[in-house]
């Protein structure tokens, strides 16, 4: 399947050439005019019926009605004008749109035509149904168009490394529109052990980002799937590619697709976030990767990063806690019509393999509003992630296994978070959209400042 353009173009009508064989992709709620050669029958517009099926069982029958505004609740298919002369060919053009509920994926369209001398049935194609951030009915609409043009279409990124004192930077080209990317997204899509499981269901449930975006942070991983990127921190990259060294998703993703989806190694987390970014680029869901310095791991869930010392302050490998200097995750725009309201917008997604999130190495969709107000309880992994940017860190010194003296640092864990400045190559710094600062302030501090916190 080829791609013909990027995600560039304005939302509206697209008129597609002559078929009968095509395949491109489009955005949901879009309307697509289709023009159809018959040759072979007389027929007449009620007697037609489109077959839409998303690779595999699940079928959508659009009737062709009359003409109108679409709905953007239900599949229709329009007939614009139909073509009968003497010397022109038979042809029929119709107007098809998608709602904004349809799932995603690869779909391939059936016309059924019924005539006076039977019913006729032609596979004419198939097309890849995206995501719409221009669409006000998707759950992943974007109002800002230079918000959309960042987070969709641009396909330059700028990854930051290194410590919060002395932040690097490392260019990274996404290649979300470069040729075949789409059909490896997809595919991502297709592999994955929900839809391997119970491909239906996985379908139906194609439609919601929430779910999209979990299946994806899983499959970008290796670990316990046919995901794309192997992790390794050891230092010995000599069987395969130092994460370094990588400069773009196309090269990792292709070598997934031509090593018939044998893990990619090596990568880190810049590599499995901007590889993630790609992917939900490619999708249509607004994307940006996210670094955050002193980046906590919590290993047993409560939000507190342990270390111990002993008297000489020596560490003691007590503690599975450990805090990097620096951790790459995205954030993905999307509402969160089962969190309630107030939860819509970004969402933290991480493709790093750390911890199991019921039962797979994902992490995500967390919605940073719910991070900022500490709702643990607001799925999926918030209070993971919130340990990631605030976890407080218990110092303690030990002997004979006996805690000596504890001392609690409030400060050190998620001391800048930075993503790329839309429209610019520099940095934005988005530590407070995760963090309330003013809550870790005496009372008197945060009253005189004027905070409801
Ligand atoms: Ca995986
Ligand atoms: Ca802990």
């Amino acid at each position: 399947m080829e791609q013909i353009q990027g995600l560039e173009r304005a939302p509206g009508e697209t008129e597609w050439p002559l078929l009968p064989f095509f395949s491109t992709f489009v955005c949901k709620t879009e309307t697509v005019k289709i023009h159809y050669p018959l040759e072979w029958a007389r027929t007449s517009p009620g007697a037609l019926q489109w077959t839409l099926s998303n690779c595999g069982p699940l079928f959508v029958d659009v009737p062709v009605s009359r003409p109108g505004q679409p709905p953007l609740t239900q599949w229709t298919a329009v007939v614009v004008r139909s073509f009968a002369g003497p010397t022109a060919p038979r042809a029929l053009s119709v107007s098809l749109s998608s709602p904004a509920s349809a799932s995603i994926g690869v779909y391939t369209l059936h016309l059924r035509v019924e005539t006076r001398l039977g019913v006729k049935a032609y596979s004419v194609g198939h097309f890849t149904l995206l995501c719409n951030p221009w669409s006000q009915a998707d759950s992943v609409y974007l109002q800002s168009e230079e918000l959309r043009t960042e987070y969709v279409e641009s396909d330059i990124g700028m990854l930051f490394i290194g410590s919060s004192c002395n932040v690097a930077s490392r260019p990274w080209s996404f290649d979300q529109h470069e040729k075949g990317i789409l059909d490896i997204c997809m595919k991502l899509l297709q592999l994955s052990p929900q839809h391997q499981a119970d491909m239906i269901r996985d379908l139906l449930n194609r439609s919601n980002p929430v779910y999209i975006s979990r299946v994806i942070s899983a499959m970008v991983n290796s670990n316990d799937d046919k995901g794309v990127l192997m992790g390794n921190w050891s230092g010995n990259y000599s069987d395969g590619v130092n994460p370094s060294m990588w400069t773009g998703s196309a090269d990792i993703l292709k070598k997934w697709a031509e090593t018939r989806f044998s893990p990619v190694k090596y990568g880190q987390c810049w590599v499995f976030a901007a590889v993630m970014c790609t992917v939900m680029r490619a999708l249509g869901i607004p994307t940006r990767v996210i670094t955050n310095f002193n980046s906590a791991h919590d290993t047993d869930g409560n939000m507190v990063i342990e270390e111990y010392y002993d008297g000489n302050g020596k560490k003691l490998p007590i503690s599975g806690d450990s805090i990097w200097n620096f951790h790459v995750w995205v954030e993905s725009w999307m509402k969160r019509p089962d969190l309630g309201r107030g939860y819509d917008g970004w969402q933290a997604l991480d493709a790093t393999p750390q911890e199991r999130s019921t039962g797979m190495f994902r992490c995500g969709p967390a919605s940073v509003k719910a991070v900022y107000q500490r709702k643990v309880e607001a799925q999926y992994d918030v209070p993971f992630v919130y340990a990631e940017v605030n976890a407080d860190v218990h110092e303690m010194v030990v002997r004979d296994r006996k805690v000596l003296s504890k001392t609690v640092d409030k400060h050190r864990v998620g001391s800048l978070i930075l993503t790329k400045l839309p429209g610019s190559m520099c940095r934005q710094d988005i530590t407070s959209e995760y963090k309330n600062e003013s809550a870790d302030m005496p009372f008197w501090e945060s009253h005189a400042a004027g905070k409801s916190f």
